[in-house]
């Protein structure tokens, strides 16, 4: 079989040959018995012959070349569906196309076989897979480590409007085919057990951890294939299992059950993702979750570094390890620990190499998300670590206090550990002390790690604290999401865009552009279709493509508050009743987002706008005018659909809380106009696309500071404006859940009584004056046209080949690697 690359040519007959010879020897199938599932395995399966052939080969070359390398760690990868993006990447979607035709096969129905690896909760997840495709476009030599869920994040669906969750088995029972194992690479990982003190040969006093339980970590590669060249670098996964399947005693005693006991525990460790986005549940099972992901990467960087013939005190000139978020932070004192403990470094040794390979991103200001491990917890199952982790604080602390003798109360602020009635340990002081570059996600959010987060950090550690934007990869989030977009553009400014989306500003010159204006809107137009139709067929609701599509998509938040975007659906459905001279332009409202099993005010947001939906979409009265759809099971796959066919994208958070977002950067790339508050991303979206491309409301940072000090009194606007009166109070009612009033009364009551922690009343009335500007500009086709082309040729710089190229040249420091 050949490779992709401008000199070899893809072998159609080849490749037929291969896909039918997997469908039979792999899936048992033959062309006759075949379903459409057993030929995509096939095809998926003859596809990933030709990128494992290309990983081996990138690993080997990059090897051989000896150069620096990122290792970037993430509990998360939601890396979607692979088969269609690969094919872009390696170049070959048409010939593919073309081959499965004429096995009697429509590739586009093929694609739609695959289920989503839903390896993340949202954005941070989603943000590690579009980092991996950048990495490999730029041939920027990397490995991605995570875990291999058995379990991915939930399904749900909705029953009586509830949200149900269901198991995801994402591999299915044939196996995901894009997957390889590397049993070569299996590693033992230690838990609990004590520490004890030796002498070794030397003489010298030396402690070391005795576990009292292992489990063994096999690894699992995924292909990220680099658009447009040889590339192929390994998303690794670590499995779980027991080292002993049997505990042959018990079995012989007949306990065949208890025998296998052990295997039972060690599977739970990657049986399932923890499906919490943006809070900390401190479950033992996830603090082991951690711990075996990073113990089973820092050794196999550590194999990959010995392997190349390099010496322990190269590490931090070969290496560089980026840790998404404090979920890897353990693997700090892990590498401590084996630089110490096995390789008999010194402590200053053993700091001088681990502070300089460390780098952390910090991607979230709310309290509930930074993580906090109780020290018993650590001491339990790691307790050489956690002696490790009160070294650095003590050596911390002496720092702290030369540089403020005598201030307990800066000690006790900055502290690794927090006291207290439980001792706890702070995650994200642990990652500041331990790293050689902290990085937020966006300019704004990165402003206030430094002003809110960790002042007193950024003057201890001058320079330490960068910025990063978040970007989104454009191979998927244009070039595979909206074909139609594609062409118009390549037709315009030729085809390198995807790998250099600058390149999409030559746009703007023909945003004036009447013939230009009417294709784009065409295209839009399609891609309306293309969901209404979706909509249609999965959930029997018909929609009007003259309508404004207004889309919210993401994890339900309080912070992201979806409840003010009910709110004022409910306040157009209270106007269209009730004023005689209110008129709109038809609007969509269209939703999708998992709430997290435990949180009950989530769950109780999405049962609200499902009940409003039943009964805004069959009411006469409102003659069409306003439709509400709650797309159930929100993932990758839905977003390709839904953001190309968006008008309008809802960034409300209350100011100061989203760290970036990344969802808006897709929806504006695909040209909606975004309503947002000046919060994480939407703040550069504004400076990219010019302030009358864009529909900005609501209070500023320093404004919801200063109004929650102030003592936030959600009754003053409630009885100031009789709109959002009008509009809470049909909570209130049984408008929408007949015979049962009430059933929605607790978003209302959280919002007058609970004291509306995320201010949405007070964004209120500023919100729906946007939304009126949304409707009269709509109305007017040639302004939007041109609002929404600049927003596609304007946001150029949220490509995350350009993060990637900021995280290389401020921290990573690494050449790229072209592979041959
Ligand atoms: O909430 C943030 C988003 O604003 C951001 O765009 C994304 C990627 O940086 O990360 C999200 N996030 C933050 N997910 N989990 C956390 C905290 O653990």
């Amino acid at each position: 079989m050949t490779t992709r690359g401008q000199t070899q040519q893809f072998d159609k007959a080849l490749f037929k040959a291969s896909v039918e010879k997997h469908l039979v020897t792999t899936y048992a199938k033959t062309p006759e018995t075949a379903d459409s599932r057993s030929w995509y395995l096939a095809v998926g399966k003859a596809l990933a012959e030709i990128s494992t052939g290309s990983l081996l080969e990138t690993e080997k070359q990059i090897a051989e070349q000896n150069v620096r390398s990122v290792n970037y760690l993430s509990l998360e990868f939601l890396i979607g569906r692979l088969t269609g993006n690969n094919l872009i990447s390696m170049g070959l979607y048409e010939e593919v196309s073309a081959a499965v035709e004429e096995l009697g096969l429509n590739l586009t129905d093929l694609l739609e076989e695959e289920r989503d690896p839903a390896l993340g909760n949202g954005g941070l997840g989603r943000l590690a897979a579009c980092f991996m495709d950048s990495l490999a476009a730029q041939e920027y030599p990397a490995v991605g480590y995570g875990l291999h869920y058995e379990y991915g994040l939930f399904s749900q669906s909705f029953e009586g409007g509830h949200q149900v969750e269901v198991p995801d088995a994402w591999r299915g029972i044939e196996g995901y085919p894009w997957e390889v194992v590397r049993p070569e690479l299996g590693q033992t990982v230690g838990l609990f057990g004590s520490v004890e003190t030796y002498t070794d040969k030397a003489g010298t006093s030396c402690r070391r951890w005795v576990p009292a339980m292992t489990v063994e970590g096999v690894a699992w590669d995924l292909p990220i294939v680099g658009y447009d060249n040889k590339s192929v670098y390994p998303l690794r996964l670590w499995e779980c299992r027991s080292p002993a399947p049997f505990n042959l005693a018990r079995f012989n005693d007949g306990d065949y059950v208890g025998a296998q006991y052990g295997q039972l525990e060690a599977g739970n460790v990657t049986k399932v993702l923890y499906p919490n986005d943006n809070h900390d549940q401190g479950k033992t099972l996830r603090l082991m979750q951690q711990y075996f992901h990073c113990a089973c990467s820092v050794a196999d960087i550590l194999r990959r570094h010995f392997a190349a013939g390099n010496k322990i005190e190269d590490l931090a000139k070969l290496e560089s390890i980026q840790l998404n978020d404090t979920h890897p932070t353990i693997a700090i004192p892990e590498l401590m620990r084996i630089l110490i403990d096995e390789h008999k470094l010194g402590w200053d040794a053993a700091w001088a190499i681990s502070s300089k390979v460390f780098a952390y991103t910090n991607h979230t200001l709310l309290p509930e998300a930074l993580e906090r491990w109780s020290e018993s917890l650590i001491a339990d199952m790691l307790p050489r670590h956690m002696e490790i982790i009160f070294e650095i604080n003590h050596r911390f602390m002496t720092l702290v206090e030369e540089k403020w003798p005598g201030n307990n109360e800066i000690k006790r602020k900055l502290s690794i550990i927090e006291e207290g009635q439980q001792r706890m340990v702070r995650m994200a002081n642990l990652c500041v002390v331990s790293t050689y570059a902290v990085n937020g996600v966006a300019a704004l959010h990165s402003e206030l790690v430094k002003r809110d987060l960790f002042p007193e950090f950024n003057e201890l550690f001058p320079g330490r604290l960068h910025n990063v934007t978040n970007g989104v990869t454009p191979r998927r989030w244009l070039k595979f999401c909206n074909p139609g977009l594609t062409e118009l553009v390549n037709e315009k400014i030729g085809t390198e865009w995807p790998a250099k989306l600058e390149q999409l500003s030559g746009l703007a010159k023909f945003a004036e552009d009447k013939k230009f204006q009417k294709r784009y809107l065409a295209v839009k137009k399609d891609n309306k279709q293309r969901f209404a139709d979706w909509v249609q067929d999965n959930m029997g609701i018909e929609l009007d493509t003259n309508a404004i599509f207004d889309v919210q998509i993401k994890r339900l938040h309080e912070y992201k508050r979806q409840h003010l975007n009910l709110l004022h659906i409910l306040s157009l459905y209270h106007r269209l009743l009730n004023e005689p001279t209110f008129d709109m332009h038809p609007r969509v409202f269209i939703f999708a987002a998992k709430a997290a099993p435990g949180y009950a005010l989530a769950k109780d947001i999405i049962f609200a706008i499902n009940k409003v939906a039943d009964k805004v979409n069959n009411d006469p009265r409102l003659g069409g005018k306003l439709k509400v759809v709650f797309v159930p099971d929100y993932r990758v796959s839905l977003a390709e659909i839904i953001i190309p066919a968006a008008d309008v994208s809802e960034q409300i958070s209350t100011a100061g809380l989203e760290a970036s977002g990344t969802g808006n950067m897709k929806l504006a790339l695909n040209g909606a106009l975004t309503i947002g508050t000046m919060d994480g991303a939407n703040v550069e979206i504004r400076e990219e696309v010019g302030d009358e491309n864009i529909f900005i409301f609501g209070l500023l940072v320093d404004e919801v500071l200063k109004q929650k000090e102030e003592g936030h009194d959600p009754y003053r606007y409630y009885h100031a404006d009789s709109l959002l009166r009008a509009s809470l109070d049909l909570l209130n009612t049984d408008e929408f859940t007949p015979g049962n009033p009430g059933q929605l009364s607790a978003i209302r009551q959280n919002l007058l009584d609970g004291g509306d922690p995320y201010l949405v009343l007070a964004d209120f009335a500023d919100y729906v004056k946007a939304h009126e500007k949304i409707d009269a500009e709509y109305r007017d086709q040639a302004t939007w046209a041109r609002k929404t082309i600049l927003n596609t040729a304007l946001v150029g710089k949220f490509s995350s080949d350009r993060s990637i190229r900021d995280y290389v040249n401020n921290i990573w420091k690494l050449k790229a690697v072209s592979v041959k």
